[in-house]
């Protein structure tokens, strides 16, 4: 056995920076219920916008699709307003898919919201009919006056993918089934999840790519692109991709830098990450059971901050390949606020999903996994 000297430290302990306890991007997270955007039989609502505050009211935009076949696709975009943040009332569409032949004809879908100048400006994903498309999508945007709309789509995408890369679709019926003539950049399959941020006077649009030829859709990362105007022209960053991990982006101002909720996709999956100039990501802490697709409500996304005070709650989705629905997410990412971390707050210390899906296969009554 090497000699143990006083000062000596384990490669574990040299590189570790801090307890959670002490570390302010440490966070658990509580779920509820809300009533309005909740489970319902056909209906599913998914990938919630940031949420804002007007007047009284919260308001937050999110994929709606009635097509039990797809989650995203065949889909509009939906909004409610709320109180409470609980109780949720659903206002009908606010974005809508294209006439037949628009660039957005299939679906418009995973939006995200910004508000400056006093006008409101929705961001989001869009993609054509699949003889068209076949599965790439564009970024278009909607600028309106008012949260509740009317919303005026900008004629052109403000976001593209890549242009190189090459597959073929063999089967209409089964755009899924591609084969890869040649491997494009990392975002040249897809330019997804817009999340848009006021920086230092500009509009930065971070979004998640992934790249033709990619082994599966989960190895995606994230990029930025930078615009004097908030309706472009966007200028993708000569450093992207600017994570090497995360699927649905999740940006937001934090001192004053940007910190980023790095969820399920990646090596750096599970992560809060920060960067004092937006671009150069570090890991900062590692958290369990990060609500997918999350929305926050972010008082200070828009302002240009340079004390970005965090947040703590949000919506985000519940998601199986069957139904989707929106629940309240609760945690303690607020600069300042006291944080909850007792066992006490959470129901289950112990997560394994194929038990909370099914107690029954393992012999553990429904009703031992409540309260
Ligand atoms: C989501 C997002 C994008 C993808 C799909 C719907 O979680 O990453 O929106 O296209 O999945």
């Amino acid at each position: 056995m090497a000699d143990r000297t006083e000062d000596a430290l384990s490669a574990a302990m040299q590189r570790h920076k801090c307890d959670d306890s002490e570390n302010e991007l440490y966070t658990r997270f509580r779920y509820s219920p809300v009533e309005g955007l909740g489970y319902e039989l056909g209906v599913g609502r998914r990938d919630p916008s940031s949420i804002i505050k007007v007047g009284d009211f919260y308001y937050v935009w999110y994929t709606h699709c009635t097509d039990t076949r797809y989650k995203w696709l065949n889909a509009d975009l939906w909004y409610a307003t709320s109180p409470d943040g609980y109780v949720w009332t659903e206002r009908g569409p606010a974005v809508e898919r294209g006439p037949a032949g628009a660039w957005d004809d299939y679906s418009v879908f995973t939006c995200n919201i910004m508000v400056t100048g006093g006008k409101y400006y929705l961001v989001y994903q869009a993609e054509s009919m699949p003889e068209r498309g076949l599965g790439i999508n564009v970024v278009g945007m909607a600028k309106a006056d008012s949260p509740d709309g009317p919303w005026e789509k900008l004629p052109e995408p403000v976001l593209e993918t890549a242009p190189d890369g090459k597959f073929e679709v063999p089967d209409l019926d089964q755009v899924h089934k591609q084969i890869v003539i040649e491997k494009g950049s990392w975002d040249s399959k897809a330019v997804h999840d817009p999340g848009l941020l006021v920086r230092d006077g500009k509009y930065w649009l971070y979004y998640k790519g992934h790249g033709i030829g990619d082994t599966m859709f989960a190895d995606s990362k994230w990029g930025v692109a930078i615009a004097d105007h908030p309706e472009g022209p966007y200028e993708k960053h000569p450093l992207n991709p600017i994570t090497n991990s995360g699927h649905e982006v999740w940006v937001w101002p934090w001192k004053t830098g940007v910190a980023a909720m790095v969820d399920w996709a990646g090596p750096e999956k599970g992560s809060i990450q920060y960067a004092e100039d937006g671009l150069n990501f570090e890991v900062m802490a590692t958290l369990e059971d990060i609500p997918p697709a999350g929305g926050a409500y972010i008082p200070d996304k828009f302002t240009d901050t340079k004390e970005g005070k965090g947040f703590s709650w949000g919506l985000c989705h519940y998601g199986r390949s069957d139904w989707n629905f929106l629940v309240r997410f609760d945690c303690d990412l607020e600069r300042g606020r006291e944080k909850q971390l007792a066992w006490s707050y959470f129901q289950h210390y112990s997560t394994i999903r194929d038990v909370m899906v099914n107690p029954g296969r393992f012999n553990v009554p429904p009703e031992a996994l409540l309260g």
